[in-house]
């Protein structure tokens, strides 16, 4: 849970379910009728001790978030062999939903994102409630909850089956700089630097895209990069019992830690939008991507969007 100057987040779509302090809450009548009954015990929050022990994983916890990417894995095959033109976004959400249940999940750990055509570009989106459109691309923003620790993937494709060119273009600079960005994901490296070099990177990706002007990124205001206007989040947050996971973010990076990578490009005026995200955990040795067995290299997807549909 994120905490905020003037309240606190809950889950993944922290705009919706906002609280605010002034709000008696299930927790502060338990610990107020906990005070009462035991008048002479003395109080400490826990959180200070939490916020340091949860972004380093157990190895029974990193198996539960296996586990979560597990059935991730799946539910995403399922939606790629279901999709088609002219289907609703909210019948792809029901093939997640059909997999978790199936997979005895314990939830989604957010409201699913399944963001047709130019919806991908509203960053929060999950109406789902569109058509897809033949020739455009889907934005699948999902996790799974299993035994309370979660997964957070995303996924693009087409909907019709195939990447046009420009869909291509756009994809393999987004996986290039998944690819790159999540190699700085290792014991020592700051997160602000993370954050920083991952920018960078997407930065080189747009003008190549033909999106921004070399000579006049390199006039910038430093204070105002250009990027932002196609580029705007970051890419890189703990997760674990909560999606974005509790944890201080001026800590180096650890072993035992699990992060995500999801740059992502968006350009509203070709209703484009591309986001691509993994779940890394790091090692001493090397790190691990626990949703490495879901597919993303381009020909992977299109085969399995071509392929005899086995379970409809
Ligand atoms: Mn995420």
């Amino acid at each position: 849970m994120a905490f905020e100057a003037d309240g606190f987040y809950l889950g993944h779509n922290e705009h919706i379910k906002r609280v605010t302090f002034d709000q008696e809450t299930q927790q502060d009548r338990m610990v107020a009728w906990c005070k009462k009954k035991y008048p002479l015990h003395e109080y400490y929050r826990a959180a200070k001790i939490t916020r340091a022990l949860r972004p380093i994983k157990s190895e029974e916890e990193i198996a539960l978030m296996q586990k979560a990417a597990d059935i991730s894995v799946v539910s995403f095959k399922r939606v790629l062999q279901a999709c088609k033109a002219n289907i609703k976004e909210f019948e792809l959400e029901a093939e997640l939903t059909y997999n978790l249940v199936k997979s005895g999940a314990t939830r989604h750990a957010f409201q699913p994102i399944v963001a047709s055509g130019k919806n991908a570009c509203a960053l929060h989106y999950n109406t789902n409630n569109d058509v897809c459109n033949d020739g455009e691309m889907i934005l699948l923003d999902f996790g799974v909850c299993y035994a309370n620790y979660n997964s957070d993937t995303t996924r693009c494709f087409p909907v019709n089956g195939v990447f046009s060119s420009r869909q291509k273009e756009v994809y393999n600079a987004v996986l290039y700089c998944l690819k790159e960005g999540s190699k700085l994901l290792k014991p020592g490296v700051l997160h602000a630097d993370y954050e920083q070099q991952m920018a960078k990177l997407v930065e080189t990706q747009l003008i190549q895209l033909g999106l921004l002007n070399a000579n006049e990124v390199a006039q910038q205001n430093p204070d105002k990069p250009l990027y932002k206007k196609y580029f705007m989040h970051g890419t890189a947050h703990y997760i674990g019992l909560d999606v974005h996971d509790i944890g201080l973010y001026s800590r180096p990076f650890e072993a035992g830690m699990v992060l995500t990578c999801e740059p992502g490009i968006y350009i509203p005026e070709e209703g484009i939008g591309c986001r691509l995200e993994n779940d890394y955990l790091i090692t001493e040795k090397r790190t691990i991507n626990l949703t490495a067995e879901m597919p993303i290299e381009i020909k992977e997807i299109e085969a399995i969007m071509a392929a005899k549909k086995t379970w409809l």
